[in-house]
C-alpha cells in the first residue's frame, strides 16, 4: 500500500513539473527571449540526477517487500541449476543497466546548456569502439555458453531405466494424469477412443496389455531424489504444464505429445517444516490461457518418501478393476460405437 501511495505522489509531482515547464517554454516562445542559460535549464540538469536517484532508491526500497513473494528455492536439481542461471544473468543485466544509465544521466546533467561551452568533435575513436563492441559480445557469449550448458543438463538427458513415468493429460479444464502401473509401461491411447459418456477420457486402448495395470489417481505422488518422467499431451485445446517449485513448465500441444524429466528433492513434509507452513502443498497449474476455466486447473502434487510412495503405489487400482466394462469385448464395441460417431460429427460438418 505505502509503495503504490509513494508511486502516486512521485508521478504526481512529476506531472506538475512537467507543466510547469512546459508553460514556461510557451513562455518563452511568446517573448520571443533567449533563456537557454536560465533557470529552467539548471532545474532541468538537477532533475537529470533526481530523478533516476529517486527510482533508485524506490527500487532498493520495493526489492525486499516484492521478495517476500518470490518462490522458495527450488525442489529439484534442473532447477536450482535455472536458478543460479537467473540469477547470475540477473546481476549482470543490472550491472549494465546502472553503469550505462548512471553514465546517460550524469552527462546530460555535467554538459547542460551553457554559455560560451564548445563541443568536442571527433569521428571515430577505434579503441573505444573497439572496447564496447568486444566486451558486450564476450559476456554474452559466457551468459549463452552458460544457458545452454543449463538447458542440455535440464533436456537432454537420457531417462534412466527405473525413471517413474506420469502421463499428464490436459482438457478443457481439468488435469488428469495416469501411472503405467506395475510393468511400468503406459498402454497405447488413442483419441478416437476418448469417450467421456463411457467414462474413457484419455482415450486408453485396453486391448494393449500394457494398459491393464495402469492407473489413474486423483493426485500426482512422487518419490524425492528418482528421476520423475512426464509424459505430457492435450485432449483439445493448449494447455501448459507449470510446476513452480519444481520449475518446471511444458506446453501440452494436442497431437504433440511433449516430455520433461526432473529430479525432486525435498519432500511435501521438508518442505512444510522448511516454510513453516502446515498446509504447504506442491501443485501443478495451467499456464495457458486455455478458456473460461482455465483458473480451475490445480492438481495436487504430493512428494514422498520412499517408504511413503511404495505405500501409496500399493493402495492404487488399476483402472480397469474400477471399469470392467472395458475389457475385451467392450473395448471392441466401445471403438465400434466411437468410430460410428466420429463419422456421423463429420457427415453433419460436410452438410
Ligand atoms: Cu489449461
Amino acid at each position: 500500500m505505502l509503495t503504490v501511495i509513494f508511486g502516486l505522489i512521485g508521478i504526481l509531482i512529476l506531472g506538475v513539473f512537467l507543466l510547469l515547464f512546459r508553460v514556461q517554454s510557451l513562455v518563452t516562445i511568446l517573448r520571443d527571449t533567449d533563456e537557454r542559460g536560465g533557470l529552467s535549464n539548471r532545474i532541468n540538469g538537477a532533475l537529470m540526477l533526481l530523478v533516476p536517484l529517486i527510482g533508485f532508491i524506490v527500487a532498493v526500497y520495493h526489492y525486499p517487500i516484492a521478495a517476500k513473494h518470490f518462490l522458495p528455492e527450488a525442489s529439484s536439481i534442473h532447477g536450482k541449476e535455472t536458478d543460479s542461471l537467473f540469477w547470475i544473468t540477473l546481476t549482470v543485466i543490472t550491472l549494465m543497466f546502472l553503469i550505462t544509465n548512471a553514465g546517460l544521466f550524469w552527462f546530460a546533467f555535467k554538459y547542460q546548456y551553457k554559455a560560451g561551452r564548445k563541443v568536442v568533435f571527433f569521428a571515430d575513436d577505434h579503441k573505444l569502439e573497439l572496447i564496447w563492441t568486444a566486451v558486450p559480445a564476450v559476456i554474452m557469449t559466457v551468459l549463452v555458453l552458460y544457458g545452454a550448458l543449463v538447458w542440455n543438463r535440464a533436456m537432454m538427458q537420457e531417462p534412466p531405466k527405473d525413471v517413474q513415468v506420469v502421463e499428464v493429460m490436459g482438457k478443457q479444464f481439468a488435469w488428469q494424469v495416469r501411472y503405467p502401473g506395475k510393468d511400468g509401461k503406459l498402454g497405447k491411447y488413442d483419441f478416437r477412443l476418448t469417450n467421456d459418456a463411457t467414462g474413457n477420457e484419455f482415450g486408453i486402448d485396453f486391448e494393449d496389455k500394457n494398459s491393464e495395470d495402469d492407473f489413474i489417481p486423483r493426485e500426482i505422488h512422487i518419490p524425492v531424489n528418482k528421476p520423475v518422467l512426464l509424459k505430457i499431451r492435450a485432449r483439445d485445446v493448449l494447455h501448459s504444464v507449470f510446476m513452480p517449485h519444481f520449475r518446471v513448465k511444458m506446453d501440452a500441444v494436442p497431437g504433440m505429445p511433449t516430455q520433461f524429466m526432473f529430479t525432486p528433492t525435498k519432500t511435501t513434509t521438508d518442505m512444510r517444516s522448511q516454510l513453516g507452513n502446515p498446509n504447504f502443498n506442491y501443485e501443478l497449474a495451467c499456464t495457458e490461457v486455455c478458456g473460461k476455466g482455465h483458473f480451475a486447473m490445480r492438481y495436487l502434487i504430493v512428494v514422498d518418501d520412499e517408504p511413503d510412495y511404495k505405500k501409496w503405489l500399493a493402495e492404487q487400482k488399476p483402472f480397469l478393476e474400477e471399469k470392467p466394462e472395458f475389457k475385451g469385448k467392450g473395448m471392441k464395441s466401445l471403438r465400434k460405437k466411437n468410430v460410428a460417431a466420429n463419422e456421423e460429427i463429420k457427415t453433419k460438418k460436410d452438410i
